[in-house]
């Protein structure tokens, strides 16, 4: 039985309780904590948003009260927990206001584990989380059936949405952001991972320090009964894992382990109480491609054996697995021109990653919302294979300085996404790639990385094959 589980729970039925913002966390919280009984207050501090357009996204069967704007006192009297979006910051104002008169203050993850029944798998890291969850997805429907298993978080599936569905007997697969892990409280997963940690929303965490704390949060609440899968290779979480309160299972790229999994030549090999077993081909036996996908699929085997896959049923699903949408995504060759969707390339270690994957001369997209990183890694990592620099967004003057510091000056800038399309292809000659990996977030021009993406893929089946 999960003691931490029920440590940090209040009872919510008939509790004033407020949610803060009015995106899919927040439409999540507000239907369960109804389903709960709570006394609901849905509110969103988006400029020009009317209380009409927030009520209008609730179901008509809701009775929360919705407030957009201002939060006047006579609403934020009595109120006694308060659930954020993963998008508001845990220091806003409002918030710290809530937290001295008592209130308890929780993220939509935390509101969710309230009602989990099952086990739950937590993946966190700077990269590669997207891709990790939904493998470890694919490996638990594989061994315990479509149905027993539900794949949350970040990923863009709110954990609210989908906990009441939890049994004793199914697996909830959690992908957490750093966002999310500052406003656990009691949530324990069974087995839990941190793929790795670079620089990253600077902007929200404000340092280094503070990030890496919250992403090394996923693992508070284990204890040795439970699995924490962590990076050798990464200098962040091998030192966690001389601290981690959980069992340490450890992975690696570029070293034998004596106890882990790790890569030796093209073969993925585990090895275990001295005994060694070679697992997969990286080129024959996957479908993916970098060095990042390879540390996915090792971090995948390991927690879908935490959870007692059998390595045979594991193995076949890393097979059958490809890469997941806007992830160093092939979308097309035209005119001999292979294009390139990695939109989720949202900050500098991400985008390495996707020039890494490249092997032709690269057109590359970057630039969008400022967080606040340094682009030089990201700059010498073009090493001679990025033949233009095409820049939108926020970013732009900061990234062409950084580029210009270190001898790279070609450089264009767009004023429009579309522009932005336009002047690669115009730059594009045959043998080349075309590589949207910005080493940004979207926000700004788009809503998400998603439609960043979709807009790109558009633009690209629309041209000609020839
Ligand atoms: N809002 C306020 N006050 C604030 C900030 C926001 O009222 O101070 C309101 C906004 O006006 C808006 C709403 O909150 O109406 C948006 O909430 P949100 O930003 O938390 O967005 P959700 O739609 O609930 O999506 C969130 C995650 N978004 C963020 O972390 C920014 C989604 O991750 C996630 O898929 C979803 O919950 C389900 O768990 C997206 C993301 O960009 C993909 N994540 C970051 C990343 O991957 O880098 C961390």
């Amino acid at each position: 039985m999960d003691i931490n589980r029920f440590t940090h729970t209040k009872n919510l039925a008939g509790e004033k309780c407020l949610v803060i913002g009015s995106g899919i966390s927040g439409m999540g919280s507000a239907g369960l904590l109804e389903h709960m009984g709570a006394d609901v207050i849905l509110y969103d501090g988006k400029e020009g948003l009317t209380q009409e357009e927030l009520q209008s996204k609730l179901p008509e069967s809701s009775k929360a009260l919705c407030v957009a704007g201002d939060l006047p006192q006579e609403v934020k009297k009595d109120i006694t927990a308060v659930v954020l979006s993963p998008g508001v910051p845990v220091d806003l104002p409002v918030v710290q206001e809530f937290r001295e008169a008592g209130a308890e203050i929780m993220g939509e993850i935390e509101l969710g584990y309230r009602e989990e029944k099952g086990r739950v798998a937590a993946i966190t890291g700077t990269n590669g989380k997207t891709t990790t969850t939904t493998l470890v997805g694919e490996i638990m429907k594989a061994g315990l059936g479509e149905e027993k298993v539900f794949v949350v978080g970040n990923i863009g599936n709110p954990y609210t949405s989908e906990c009441l569905k939890t049994t004793e007997d199914t697996v909830t697969v959690g992908e957490i952001s750093s966002f999310q892990l500052e406003t656990i409280v009691s949530f324990h997963p069974a087995v839990s991972a941190i793929l790795n940690i670079t620089p990253d929303h600077l902007d929200r965490h404000h340092t280094m320090e503070a990030y890496v704390a919250a992403k090394e949060a996923i693992a508070r609440n284990q204890t040795k009964e439970d699995v924490c899968v962590l990076n050798y290779e990464n200098e962040y979480t091998r030192e966690f894992g001389y601290r981690c309160p959980a069992k340490v299972v450890f992975f690696s790229s570029s070293r034998k382990l004596y106890e882990g999994y790790y890569l030796q030549g093209d073969k993925i090999v585990k090895s275990f109480g001295g005994q060694e077993k070679v697992l997969l081909d990286i080129y024959q036996d996957m479908n993916l491609v970098g060095m990042c996908n390879v540390e996915n699929v090792m971090a995948a085997i390991a927690i879908g054996e935490a959870l007692g896959v059998d390595l045979e049923t594991i193995l076949s699903a890393v097979k059958g697995f490809h890469a997941v949408e806007h992830r160093i995504e092939f979308v097309a060759s035209k005119g001999g021109v292979d294009y390139y969707n990695d939109s989720k390339g949202t900050n500098p270690d991400a985008a390495i990653q996707g020039i890494r994957a490249m092997n032709r001369p690269t057109i590359l997209i970057g630039g969008g919302y400022d967080k606040h990183s340094e682009y030089d890694e990201w700059i010498e990592s073009f090493e001679g294979k990025v033949k233009w620099l095409v820049l939108i967004g926020q970013t732009r003057e900061k990234i062409a300085e950084c580029a210009k510091r270190h001898g790279f000056e070609r450089i264009r800038f767009a004023d429009s996404f579309e522009e932005c399309l336009e002047i690669c292809t115009g730059l594009a000659e045959s043998g080349d790639a075309v590589l949207l990996s910005p080493a940004c977030a979207s926000w700004g021009m788009f809503p998400n990385y998603e439609v960043r993406g979709q807009k790109f893929k558009e633009y690209v089946h629309q041209l000609p094959s020839t």
